[in-house]
């Protein structure tokens, strides 16, 4: 086999993945992890978790991948060759776990895209100039464990492995507990393999790439996410005898704050999101004023001082809130991430792909965070994006269209042949 050098590469033929054993491999995994009601959950570290895990490192294992996992679970299939192995990988990915009532793209389309463009191009006989490698990050979703990005941020050295193992769940689990019992706390060493570039390849989750008829979204940049957890405590009382005006109700008080998130975001016409996502009442009757309300709130914007503006607004409104409404009121953060640049020489590598396919890209911010907005710490990153139906996602709705799917790999598969095989001139 040759070692593809740059000039050679420029004259070979455009390559194109395995659409089949592409979407075949989506639609398997989306079967693994559903209930009797039909709906996809598969929290970090779970038995759900485990089967999706254990069914993709089974395909890293025919792939003829060595496959690597580390103390928090991330998994690592590499191909290497003794002529390349001393080069700093690129490194390809996304995650495998999901919401809960999940869709089957999200993350998964990623993971089994970058399995796709190795294989590809390991049947095409190409010996790139560095090791390519596919990573399925540990709860990037951050449902069950936050922050979310977990295993991505243990990666890059944002968390001790030690703190990141014994994160608590929503369920009152230890992660690292979790980890250990489905066999996925491995022994490779964190950040084993410094990436030359890391691409990650992902459903947009959002409305524009379908809404404006572009085919691929070359990720230039990603929104700032700040998580918080808001425990309110007022009084229990009978939901009948006590006069409006005399009550502590954290029911009333947290409707208050939801409210008020939406409000401020409208009249500051700025592009930030608001989410209360998660809410629990206690003692939770009918008849019973809520002596406790629990939720979560989850703030966005790409801009890190409008996101700070955010979150002070809200801290203030609390304070007025436990005033006027005679509550206590607690915050925990749970999540905090700055908005994050990408790398403009693969942001331009994926444009020059897509046009060389013959694809129409626009370039794009992403709304939702992804493991590429920490491995953008350490490494040149870009993410590439492909249209979802109806902006959905989340969702079991969640969909893109086969065409778009290979549109992506395809693109992702030139990016990886331009950066690994043609002596990419990037940072
Ligand atoms: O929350 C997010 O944006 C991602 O889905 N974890
Ligand atoms: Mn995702
Ligand atoms: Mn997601």
């Amino acid at each position: 086999m040759t070692r593809n050098t740059h000039e050679s590469r420029t004259q070979m033929p455009l390559h194109s993945i395995d659409v089949a054993r592409l979407t075949g491999r989506i639609r398997e995994l989306g079967e693994i992890g559903r209930d009797p009601q039909g709906q996809l959950t598969r929290l970090a570290g779970s038995d759900n978790d485990k089967a999706g895990r254990d069914r993709f490192v089974g395909w890293l294992e025919t792939a003829g991948l060595e496959v690597a996992i580390d103390p928090i679970g991330n998994i690592f299939g590499i191909w290497r060759d003794e002529g390349n192995a001393d080069a700093a990988p690129v490194m390809l990915g996304s995650h495998i776990d999901t919401v809960i009532n999940a869709g089957i793209y999200d993350g998964c389309y990623g993971v089994l895209a970058a399995l796709e463009v190795i294989e590809t191009l390991k049947g095409r006989g190409v010996v790139p100039d560095r090791p390519v490698v596919v990573a399925a990050f540990t709860n990037e979703e951050g449902v069950r464990y936050a922050p979310d990005m977990l295993g991505s941020l243990v990666y890059v050295g944002g968390l001790p492995i030690e703190a990141a193992l014994a994160t608590i769940g929503t369920d009152g689990s230890v992660l690292g507990e979790e980890l250990e019992r489905i066999g996925y706390a491995g022994d490779a060493e964190p950040g084993l393999l410094r990436p030359h570039a890391y691409v990650e390849l992902h459903i947009e989750q959002g409305p524009v790439l379908e809404r404006e008829g572009f085919a691929i979204g070359a990720v230039e940049n990603l929104q700032g996410i700040s998580w918080q957890r808001v425990t309110i405590d007022g009084v229990a009382n009978h939901a009948g005898t006590t006069p409006m005006a005399m009550r502590n109700d954290a029911g009333l008080a947290a409707a208050r704050i939801g409210l008020f998130l939406r409000e401020h975001i409208a009249l500051s016409n700025a592009p930030s999101v608001a989410t209360v996502g998660t809410m629990r009442f206690e003692p939770d009757a009918i008849n019973v004023i809520p002596s406790r309300a629990t939720f979560t709130v989850d703030l966005r914007d790409p801009d890190e001082d409008r996101l700070q503006v955010l979150e002070a607004a809200l801290a203030d409104f609390l304070v007025r809130v436990a005033a006027e409404e005679g509550v206590e009121i607690s915050v925990e953060r749970l999540a905090r991430f700055q908005p994050v640049g990408f790398d403009q020489c693969i942001v331009e590598a994926i444009e020059a792909s897509a046009k060389a396919h013959g694809l129409k890209s626009r370039r794009m911010t992403s709304g939702a965070g992804h493991d590429a907005q920490m491995i953008a710490r350490i490494a040149p990153t870009a993410m590439i994006f492909v249209p979802s139906r109806d902006g959905i996602s989340h969702n079991p709705r969640e969909h893109t269209e086969p065409a778009d799917l290979v549109a992506g790999a395809n693109v992702l598969l030139d990016v990886v042949e331009r950066i690994a095989c043609r002596g990419w001139k990037g940072n």
